[in-house]
């Protein structure tokens, strides 16, 4: 299991001119965080727009991942959607071409009990003999991953951890503590990698490693020397930067922008995530020189 921590990407989707996904963009960007020196990607997440795509399209995604990283990085894909029944076709896809381990949001829209949620995250642990991953995200799905909840999915061999993007560390440790030694914590609120790590997390996935991955990996790697002052003014830095990418419209049209400025082309993020406007553009270039500074 410890095979899994680390650092992940949780990586953008790629579109051509036409909002439509584009393959070769897809691998280009994959192949970019090959070499940043993280773990891995975590495909089809909040930052990868899964939600806002065909389950067909999200499969294209996966597939362009694999076909360039496969045994390189190590591929996580969110599967989450409403239906229980598209997130099992998602699981079954995602062993078929290779993935390394599936993870889901519960279900969104309906009001569900948490004997819903269980069920739904059962059907699809079920459906694949990939490991699953929980990822609790309160904030945007309305639904708290519970302790209790969390401990028994935890019993099942296939269920390694968690993805936790609420922003509790108390939470977070609890997590840790549910899930034994054997189970993983992945951070998830950026601006708190460095809380996580030290309440517990085994490494993290973010969106905003997407356009500093470097900088996060030299966090992790300060935190595992205990080099703490050092690992503190980083997240300092690192936070100066995102304070700044949550004043867009959209983070993730700042950050897919940033990627554009650095000529990998991302496209625009999908409606109803906003893209920059044009008088975002000077302010977003200095940023990019001052992320690359750091
Ligand atoms: C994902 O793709 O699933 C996300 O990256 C999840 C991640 O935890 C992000 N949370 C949200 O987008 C709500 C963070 O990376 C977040 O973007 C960052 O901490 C800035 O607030």
């Amino acid at each position: 299991v410890s095979k899994f921590a680390g650092i992940y990407v949780a990586m953008y989707s790629a579109y051509d001119a036409k909002g439509i996904v584009d393959k070769e963009r897809v691998k280009r960007l994959a192949r970019y965080y090959a070499s940043s020196g993280v773990k891995g990607l975590y495909v089809g997440g909040s930052s990868g727009e899964g939600m806002l795509q065909s389950a067909e399209e999200r499969k294209q995604v996966l597939e362009a991942v694999l076909e360039e990283v496969r045994g390189e990085l190590a591929v996580i894909v969110h599967v989450g959607a409403s239906s229980t029944r598209e997130s099992m076709d998602l699981c079954i896809h995602a062993q078929q071409v290779g993935a390394d381990a599936v993870s889901s949001v519960p279900s969104v829209y309906y009001r569900l009990s948490e004997k819903a949620v269980e069920n739904h995250w059962q059907h699809m642990i079920d459906s694949t003999n990939l490991p699953f991953i929980i990822y609790n995200i309160p904030q945007t799905t309305g639904f708290n991953l519970s302790f209790d909840l969390c401990k028994r999915l935890a019993q099942q061999e296939k269920v390694i951890g968690v993805k936790m993007s609420g922003e509790s560390t108390f939470e977070l440790e609890q997590f840790k503590e549910a899930g034994g030694d054997d189970f993983l914590v992945f951070n998830g609120p950026d601006e708190q990698f460095l809380a996580g790590r030290i309440m517990g997390a085994d490494g993290g996935i973010g969106g905003t490693y997407g356009v500093m991955p470097e900088l996060f990996c030299k966090l992790d790697a300060y935190f595992r020397e205990g080099r703490f002052e050092e690992a503190l003014q980083l997240q300092h830095t690192v936070n100066r930067f995102i304070k700044k990418l949550l004043g867009y419209p959209s983070l993730y049209g700042a950050c897919k922008y940033i990627l554009n400025l650095r000529g990998i082309e991302t496209g625009e993020p999908r409606l109803p995530l906003l893209p920059v406007l044009p008088e975002h553009h000077e302010s977003l270039v200095q940023l990019n020189e001052d992320i690359r500074a750091a």
